[in-house]
């Protein structure tokens, strides 16, 4: 190799890759504008496939426009034939049809390569304001096509007492829905317990037939848009670069609280407070 060349190649540098399949939050506090802003802030390099645009701010839900699945797979495909991913999430998917096609792409994938990439999937279905993010007969594609690809399942309390057609309300149920919806779709899950006690926010994993809990202090009257978008992101990027699961939401959760803590606020023009989690590592 010519001086030149290896002087320049010894500045080419390489991280570890994550892509994110998610959804475009114009605002950037959630979706695939938070997942990229964490990769970044955690070192790794991250790809996006977007599922969705929604034009929204903080609390108000505008409009939803999916992107064609043809599409949607196409972007996977491009990105998994050519980039050496270590780990790949999943967002707002917004209908049955991305669902599946997504489910597609990652099952393509897996049959060829010997070892499957970690897939982390956040079942977003509602957002913090309330606003039902997807289309019918998603949860079923859910059911039946991308949760058995999954290494972890990271839903919300919300999201688990839909998917198990029941209520949570209280720590007790948590533990078992945890463990039922690990025992159903056969992967590890985290089960986020939001506000449920107290100034804690304390999530429970369910990994390899054993439960343990992830806490952390946050204060009550902090926002939350984007909060679980982040979570996942900061366990796929640490996935990406090859730490174990247990370790990988450890990780997670302090940059999630971290991000929360030092979130900020904006006055609008109605003088309504916008306010975004702080992605800065
Ligand atoms: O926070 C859930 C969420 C995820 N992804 C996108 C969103 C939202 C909430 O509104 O817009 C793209």
């Amino acid at each position: 190799m010519s001086k030149q060349r290896r002087r320049r190649s010894e500045r080419v540098a390489t991280i570890p890759i994550a892509l994110t399949i998610a959804g475009s939050d114009c605002s950037a506090g959630a979706g695939i504008q938070a997942d990229l802003k964490t990769f970044t802030a955690l070192g790794v390099y991250g790809l996006t496939a977007i599922t969705c645009v929604v034009a929204e701010v903080p609390r108000k839900v505008s409009r939803i426009e999916p992107v064609p699945e043809k599409m949607v797979r196409e972007q996977i495909d491009v990105l998994l034939e050519n980039f050496q991913v270590g780990a790949i999430k999943t967002g707002l998917l917004c209908s049955a049809q991305i669902v599946s096609a997504v489910a597609q792409a990652i099952q393509n994938k897996e049959k060829k390569t010997a070892r499957p990439i970690p897939f982390v999937v956040d079942p977003v279905m509602i957002a913090t304001t309330g606003d039902n993010l997807l289309g019918r007969g998603a949860i079923e594609s859910y059911k039946n096509k991308l949760f058995p690809l999954a290494t972890l399942i990271t839903p919300n309390l919300d999201e688990a007492a839909a998917l198990l057609e029941t209520t949570i309300k209280d720590r007790n149920q948590m533990k078992n829905a945890a463990k039922a919806l690990a025992k159903k779709y056969r992967t590890s899950i985290l089960l986020k317990g939001g506000h449920l006690d107290g100034d804690k926010a304390i999530d429970l994993l369910f990994h390899n037939g054993a439960l343990t809990e992830v806490s952390a202090a946050v204060g009550r009257g902090v926002e939350t848009h984007g909060t679980g978008c982040t979570y996942s992101a900061a366990i796929t990027a640490a996935l990406a670069s090859g730490v174990s699961l247990e370790q990988a939401i450890k990780r997670a959760k302090k940059f999630v609280t971290k991000a929360i803590t030092r979130c900020f606020h904006w006055t609008s023009k109605s003088g309504d407070v916008l306010h975004a989690l702080q992605h800065f590592s």
